[in-house]
């Protein structure tokens, strides 16, 4: 441990590798060339939408709360903020950390590098109180249906994975009249109760997006409340700017509170909260007790899933992080990553090898690498990298998918029956290499890391 307040830790390894954790879900997490360009984006969205704007910004390798020296071995001198609003960089010779105002200390460790960092999430979890929880099985919405999403589908859903080991059924984007408008639209003519009642009926726990802190700047609640806002866009999405809650705002915290109740209310025990990056822009503290408002409101049996949410903030509140980008039906997507240099966009390369750079995360929340895909229906990931998502998501322990049932060639079912109940018995062999139920998974090829290992 390092007493609070500015932090600078020497070391001896010269040009070596920094491990770089980004401030959100998709937010890059790799280990970079200290003698290479820290990674910059080319295109500042507003509120930096990807990742924090200091970690996009300048000339310095650094990330939020964490950040690393690799030395010879394997091993790695970690400097990791327990506060929650602190940032740590390094060069050739030293590790600094910087906090805005969290007077915790710091953990210093120099050992294997994976361990080390497990450990330091160990040391996070017991001073945040981890609440990390397996989520079970989960079919989401979101990566086939989009916002496209409807009463019907959800019907068709239930009734063509019926014999598959699920345990949740979420419904992603796509319900609500508008972001920042939680009402039901007319795409579930039942209402989001009776919704939640059929799933409930066919015996699995009911899971509903939400993205309780953002409203667009079409929706009434920005026209009626705009003194509830933080200044200016959090992000553009949904094909215009939206902006995040204040919640410092009495009137915008009872309004989180209702949403979120009401939810509840419907009948959903699974919550994937998303977007929750843009309350943490007014600061981390009033993130913090945005989020503690919503699991007390929830009550502690409803499982809540952070997703674009700022990493260390939301430990020991949420029960399970998305912890990489977006996957997508393809596996890079140049013109975002080569030229406008953003990982945070959905690809499955960017999500693997962020959420590869995350699983150290597991001690203190179950990390969410997001879905895999057994479809080969609109498809255009290759089958070694369709099963590379599929391992990375056990070794993970979170294993969710978005395939239609109807899409699923027979094969690609008895593909994914084999995924559900899959042991999960996972041995880490090397930073990227583990044994999974007897077979060995390389995550190098695919890795953002520098050099490329291998
Ligand atoms: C629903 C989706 C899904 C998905 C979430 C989130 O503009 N962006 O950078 C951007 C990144 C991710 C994203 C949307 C936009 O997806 O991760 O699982 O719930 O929202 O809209």
């Amino acid at each position: 441990m390092l007493p609070a307040g500015p932090a600078r830790v020497s070391h001896p390894f010269g040009a070596t590798r920094y491990y770089r954790h980004g401030w959100h879900s998709w937010s890059l997490a790799h280990w970079a060339d200290l003698s290479g360009p820290p990674h910059v984006a080319a295109i500042l969205q507003p509120g930096a939408q990807g990742d924090a704007a200091a970690n996009l910004a300048g000339n310095v390798h650094g990330g939020s709360w964490v950040g690393a020296v690799e030395g010879p071995e394997g091993n790695a001198l970690v400097l990791g903020a327990l506060g929650i609003d602190a940032r740590v960089t390094g060069d050739e010779r030293e590790l600094r950390g910087r906090s805005a105002g969290d007077p915790s200390p710091w953990f210093v460790g120099y050992g294997n590098a994976e361990d080390t960092l497990e450990a330091y999430a160990r040391e996070l979890g017991r001073r945040l109180g981890s609440v990390a929880r397996d989520p079970g099985r989960v079919w989401c919405s979101w990566y086939s249906h989009y916002t496209g999403v409807t009463e019907a589908i959800v019907d068709e859903t239930l009734a063509g994975i019926d014999g598959l080991a699920f345990d949740v059924v979420q419904i992603d984007d796509g319900w609500q009249v508008e972001i920042g408008d939680w009402q039901v639209n007319d795409d579930f003519p039942s209402g989001m109760a009776a919704v939640a009642g059929r799933i409930a009926a066919a015996g699995y726990r009911p899971g509903l997006w939400l993205a309780p802190f953002v409203a667009h700047e079409r929706s009434q609640m920005y026209a009626e409340h705009p003194g509830w806002f933080l200044p200016g866009a959090a992000g553009e999405n949904w094909g215009g700017p939206y902006y995040g809650f204040d919640m410092t705002h009495p009137e915008a915290r009872d309004h989180v509170a209702t949403l979120i109740r009401t939810a509840v209310d419907w009948g959903y025990t699974y919550l994937k909260l998303d977007f929750l990056f843009a309350a943490a822009l007014g600061g981390e503290q009033p993130y913090r007790s945005g989020i503690e408002l919503i699991r007390e409101v929830a009550g502690d049996e409803v499982y809540l899933l952070a997703c674009g949410s700022p990493i260390v903030p939301s430990i020991g509140v949420f029960n399970g992080m998305r912890v990489g980008p977006d996957v997508a039906p393809w596996w890079e997507d140049d013109a975002n990553t080569r030229l406008v240099r953003d990982y945070s966009y959905p690809s499955t390369r960017s999500a693997v090898s962020t959420s590869h750079a995350r699983l150290w995360l597991r001690s203190a929340i179950a990390v969410d690498p997001d879905v895999a895909y057994f479809r080969t229906r609109y498809n255009l990931l290759a089958p070694g990298y369709r099963r590379l998502l599929q391992d990375l998501c056990l070794v993970a322990g979170f294993r969710a998918t978005s395939d239609p049932p109807g899409w699923l060639l027979p094969e690609e079912r008895a593909e994914l029956a084999a995924f559900l109940t899959a042991p999960g018995e996972v041995e880490r062999l090397d930073r990227y290499r583990f044994r999974v139920d007897g077979r060995v998974v390389d995550f190098g090829p695919a890795s953002l890391d520098h050099p490329a290992p291998g």
